[in-house]
């Protein structure tokens, strides 16, 4: 691939990966980017959904278009059948993958409980009282560890559960929503259970209805946003403490040449927090200065990045598409890897940057890394083994080349933090968010979350998203590799309000104290996201139940499973979603017109597969819009201000007689009934 300043413009919007991709790829070194350049032409059938290799008869192929050609699979199945077939079968890999994380959590608190898990304790003990008085579990009189054991307990059974249904929805949900998902029979009797009839169903010859596949492709999800990854969020802010806003630091340029550089990467906390722990250790800093080090750094890649960045203030070395960028600067003395989002490739760049690969996970191992298998039970000194390893490395260092981009942010958010000192010690409350879409300074409320991809720009349709929906007063709440790539570009600082933001979003950043981007965390937390939308609608005003809420969400450089499954139960949950590049279903346009239209009427959300970011946005807005008027909020504020190209701030704020002319917002609308009561 030759590296033309356009071919670079188009690999990357973040200039700092720009500089070391030019490097690597001039001195020959292959990247996800020639490696997707070398799968081009991309199969057709394979793109549009239509190829199926379920059974041995194939593999079959539908043709698309008009004329000659198969029109069903050897067994008979249609374009729709197969599908709405593969997709739900990648929803159930998402749903696993977030839930097999959530279980091990439940798991390590559990140990940790039992004094079996070296070096954890239960860091917010108050959250755990919160939570057991949420579930129904006494705690007066009790230890704590007594506490947390059967908490895991019932925790755990929420993965295996033969009948009744998961029981998040009808804590958290809003009552009429709860009622809504019984009606329509997308309430999972427990994750498992749900990923295995998934499996069932998507057998040759089963289930060959694209709506009965897809409402259980809804179902199927649903076990991951409100139980596996809410589970996984929930006992990790228990386990390792609930975060805090923290400032840290983004990008390649947070590595140190004078220290021993540790790059976790990949998605659980567990082992990562006790790797950041012996960072700290005496002993090991003590023997890393005896190599000449000044200290030992421990940065992150993916969404353990985000787990380490929240709860520790970590640095961000960078999002998904900069793993072999983050080798190629020479200075990484040790990368970590534990399960997702990790490219085998790293092993082959490793010999040549001198870089020690570690697997640690018996479900993700790469042919010729250094395995290190994990153990809670000696977590401590398996991560002080790690580090060690590191340290021994740091003098094989060959040519180091840091760049030295790097930018501030504030991450650190979650439901209970955002608004709370506005609320008082002990209850947070979403009446300054209510009150500002109700009156109209803001216009909603959008979710971008999700991957990078190389088949979009990295970070460029993140960046051009989120700018036009902060220039017209949309608060925008980020998690995963979507939040690190507007860390990059320093929307996450409280300054990018009156940089970027619409005049009535930056009145309510100004007035809260909080910047314009909410960075909630890793990609579990988006249940985080969850959370905060029962929230609003039991804070009232805002109708009673999630579909009425002017929100919107989107997955603009959408990469894996785990994001279909995201957007599966936010679709589910009544949410608008654009989804890009889209899902492979346009083969089937009867799927494709269920997914993005007719779906709405049964959930209240539905999909859309826009490529272009900032009409992606507008059409968000336009959703929002709609949501207002079924509201009868008041009009918005402030003139629109759409940006058309996504890369300037927006010239002048909307100061228009709009602005002069304030409307009194009136008084705050009551509270309706939502079904689940938390303090
Ligand atoms: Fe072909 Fe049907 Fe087998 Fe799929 S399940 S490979 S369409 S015969
Ligand atoms: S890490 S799932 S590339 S967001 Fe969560 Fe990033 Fe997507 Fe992995």
């Amino acid at each position: 691939m030759t590296t033309t300043s356009e071919s670079m413009e188009k690999q990357s919007a973040d200039p700092v990966a720009r500089e070391v991709l030019k490097k690597a790829q001039d001195a020959g070194m292959e990247t996800a980017y020639s490696r997707h350049a070398d799968q081009e032409p991309r199969c057709g059938f394979g793109n549009l959904g239509l190829c199926c290799r379920i059974c041995d008869m194939g593999p079959c192929r539908i043709n698309p278009f008009p004329g000659e050609g198969p029109r069903r699979g050897v067994c008979g199945a249609t374009a729709e059948t197969i599908a709405a077939r593969h997709l739900i079968r990648q929803v159930a890999a998402g749903v696993a993958a977030h839930s097999d994380h959530g279980h091990d959590v439940v798991k390590t608190l559990r140990l940790a409980a039992q004094g079996k898990a070296q070096g954890y304790s239960i860091k917010d003990p108050q959250r755990l009282l919160d939570l057991a008085k949420e579930w129904g579990v006494k705690t007066e009189g009790r230890e704590i560890a007594d506490v947390a054991i059967e908490m895991a307990d019932a925790a755990l059974r929420e993965f295996n559960n033969q009948e009744g249904e998961i029981r998040y929805p009808a804590l958290r949900a809003p009552e009429a929503t709860v009622k809504n998902w019984r009606e329509r029979g997308i309430l999972p009797v427990g994750v498992e259970h749900e990923i295995v009839e998934t499996l069932h169903r998507t057998h040759e010859g089963v289930d060959a209805d694209y709506v009965n596949l897809i409402m259980h492709g809804l179902r199927t999800s649903m076990g991951d946003g409100w139980a596996g990854a809410m589970l996984a969020t929930d006992f990790g802010d228990i386990l390792f403490g609930s975060p805090k806003p923290v400032r840290s630091q983004v990008n390649l340029g947070v590595l140190k040449a004078d220290e021993v550089n540790i790059v976790v990467h990949g998605h659980e906390p567990t082992l990562s927090e006790m790797v950041v722990a012996a960072s700290r250790d005496k002993e090991l800093l003590d023997l890393a200065a005896s190599k000449g080090a000044k200290g030992i750094l421990v940065g992150g890649i993916c969404c353990t990045a985000n787990e380490i960045l929240m709860r520790q203030g970590a640095p961000v070395v960078g999002n998904f598409l900069h793993q072999e960028l983050a080798l190629a600067t020479g200075a990484v003395d040790v990368m970590l890897v534990d399960v997702q989002c990790i490219m085998p490739a790293l092993v082959e760049h490793a010999e040549k940057f001198h870089t020690k690969v570690i697997t640690t996970s018996k479900k993700a191992r790469i042919p010729g890394a250094e395995h290190i298998p994990f153990d809670e039970a000696q977590a401590y000194d398996i991560a002080r083994r790690i580090v060690r390893t590191a340290i021994e490395n740091f003098p094989n260092r060959r040519v180091v080349d840091i760049p030295a981009g790097k930018t501030d942010l504030v991450a650190g958010f979650t439901v209970q933090n955002t608004f709370q000192h506005l609320g008082g010690r002990y209850r947070s409350t979403f009446r300054p968010l209510n009150d500002g879409i109700i009156s109209g300074r803001l216009r909603g409320v959008a979710a971008v979350i999700g991957c990078n991809t190389v088949k979009k720009t990295q970070d460029d349709s993140h960046l051009k998203m989120v700018k036009e929906l902060l220039a017209n007063d949309v608060l925008v709440v980020m998690t995963g590799c979507a939040a690190t790539a507007c860390a990059k570009a320093g929307l996450l600082q409280p300054e990018a309000a009156e940089k970027w933001a619409g005049a009535g979003l930056r009145e309510i950043c100004e007035a809260v104290g909080i910047p314009p981007v909410l960075h909630l965390g890793s990609c579990v937390d988006n249940s985080r996201i969850l959370v905060a939308l029962c929230e609003m609608i039991k804070e009232g005003g805002l109708g009673d139940k999630l579909s009425d809420l002017p929100i919107a969400g989107a997955a603009p450089e959408a990469m894996c499973e785990k994001a279909i499954a995201i957007g599966f139960y936010c679709v589910a949950s009544g949410a608008y979603v654009n989804y890009s590049p889209a899902m492979r279903v346009l083969g089937s346009p009867v799927l494709t017109r269920f997914l993005t239209e007719d779906i709405e009427a049964i959930v209240g959300g539905k999909f859309n597969f826009e490529d272009d970011p900032i009409k992606a946005a507008h059409l968000m807005m336009a959703h929002m819009d709609k949501k207002r008027a079924a509201l009868k909020l008041r009009p918005l504020m402030y003139a629109a201000s759409f940006l058309t190209d996504g890369k300037d701030a927006p010239t002048a704020a909307p100061e228009t007689a709009a602005r002069a002319e304030r409307p009194d917002p009136g008084p705050a609308q009551p509270a309706r009934g939502c079904a689940g009561k938390r303090s």
